[in-house]
């Protein structure tokens, strides 16, 4: 063992390769959520989902609402996990009370 006050000198300076310690801060996977159109579910009911549950104002709402009609789906928003999955419930729970098929589910982007 090295005496009191006897360091060895750093690693870098005793031929040793060294590396930054990186910081392991990975970012969290996103998911899509997703909204799925049937012939069913009113196009009121849809703008007032997105509204409620993605706070979109009337205009984008509708134009989203719109866009899942034409389309068969669209986006409403960008999530990490457990948010999308909250979002997804609220959607159907809320579809469910009112008995509207209307769909949702999320996807890893
Ligand atoms: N296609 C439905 C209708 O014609 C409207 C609708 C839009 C339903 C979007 C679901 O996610 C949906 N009444």
């Amino acid at each position: 063992m090295a005496a009191d006050g006897e360091q060895r000198p750093p690693a870098g300076e005793r031929g040793l390769a060294v590396a930054e310690a990186r910081p392991k801060l990975k970012k969290p996977p996103l998911f899509r959520v997703i909204l799925l159109n049937d012939d069913y579910t009113p196009m009121d009911f849809v703008v007032e989902v997105l509204e409620r549950v993605f706070g979109m104002d009337r205009t984008r709402a509708t134009r989203i609402m719109l866009e899942v009609h034409t389309q068969g789906k669209g986006v409403c928003g960008v999530y990490t996990y457990e948010i999308a999955e909250t979002k997804v419930a609220q959607v159907s729970a809320y579809a469910e009370q009112h008995q509207h098929p209307l769909l949702c589910t999320m996807e890893e982007v």
